[in-house]
C-alpha cells in the first residue's frame, strides 16, 4: 500500500530553507505542506505568500497548500499564481461564504481542489462539497499550531468520511499530531496521506531521510 507523506513546512528551519526542502527531497518526501494563517481564521501567523513562493521555487515535488485564512476567494489568484499545475489547494469551507466558487477557481487554474475539515466540523455540512473536491485534509488538532495533542473524537468522523470516500471520489489526509501509531492504524483503513510535522518528521534527532525509510517500512 502506498501512501503519501508530505512535510509540514511550518516546522522546518528557516535558517536554511533551501538544504531543508533539498534534504526532504532527497529522503523521498512526497510533497509540501504549506500552513498558510492570517491571524483572524486562526489565532496565528505561520507561513506567509513569500514563504510558499520560495518553497515552490526551491522544490521540484509538488506543493500542498493548506488556507486558513478568511475569505480565501478575494485574495485566491495570488496563491494560484505562485503554484503550479497539479499542486493542491484546500480551503476551509466555514471561512467563506461562497466556498463552491472558491473550488471552482481552484480546479479552473489547474490545480487540485481540496477542503480542509476542523476537529468541530462535521461532515454533514460539508457534505455537497465532497461531490467537488479530490481531497479531503482531516484536522485531528485544532488549526493554528504545530505540536499539539490529537482530539480522539476526530477518529469518528474519519471512519464516518472513509465510509463514504469511493462513492463520492475523493481521498482522505490526515493533517495534525501525526505518529506511526496513527498511520499504522489509518493507512490500511484507507486513508492516503499524512502530515508529518514535529510529531515525527522535524526536530528529531534523525536526518529526515532515516524518518522517512522508517514510515515506508511500516507493514501494514
Ligand atoms: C495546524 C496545521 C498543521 C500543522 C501540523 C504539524 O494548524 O494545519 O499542518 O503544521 O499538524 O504537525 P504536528 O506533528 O506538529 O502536529
Ligand atoms: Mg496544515
Amino acid at each position: 500500500m502506498e501512501i503519501e507523506l508530505t512535510a509540514s513546512m511550518m516546522c522546518a528551519n528557516y535558517g536554511n530553507l533551501e538544504r531543508e526542502v533539498e534534504e526532504l527531497e532527497d529522503g523521498g518526501i512526497d510533497s509540501f505542506h504549506i500552513d498558510i494563517m492570517d491571524g483572524r481564521f486562526v489565532p496565528n501567523f505561520a507561513m506567509s505568500l513569500n514563504d510558499m513562493r520560495y518553497i515552490a521555487g526551491a522544490a521540484s515535488r509538488p506543493l500542498d497548500v493548506h488556507l486558513m485564512i478568511e475569505r480565501p476567494n478575494n485574495r485566491i489568484d495570488l496563491f494560484l499564481s505562485a503554484l503550479r499545475r497539479g499542486d493542491t489547494v484546500y480551503i476551509h469551507p466555514e471561512a467563506e461564504y461562497h466556498p463552491s466558487t472558491t473550488l471552482q477557481k481552484i480546479i479552473d487554474a489547474g490545480m487540485i481542489p481540496g477542503i480542509a475539515i476542523n476537529p468541530g466540523t462535521s461532515v454533514e455540512t460539508v457534505m455537497e462539497m465532497l461531490r467537488i473536491v479530490q481531497k479531503v485534509l482531516v484536522m485531528s488538532v485544532n488549526p493554528g499550531n504545530a505540536g499539539q495533542m490529537y482530539l480522539p473524537y476526530v477518529g469518528k468522523k474519519i471512519t464516518k468520511l472513509l465510509s463514504m470516500k469511493d462513492d463520492m471520489a475523493f481521498e482522505l489526509y490526515w493533517d495534525g499530531a501525526c505518529g506511526a501509531d496513527k498511520i499504522l492504524e489509518y493507512a490500511p483503513k484507507g486513508v492516503k496521506g499524512f502530515v508529518l510535522g514535529t510529531t515525527l518528521l522535524f526536530g528529531r534527532e534523525k536526518p529526515y531521510s532515516e524518518t522517512l525509510e522508517n514510515i515506508r517500512k511500516l507493514q501494514f
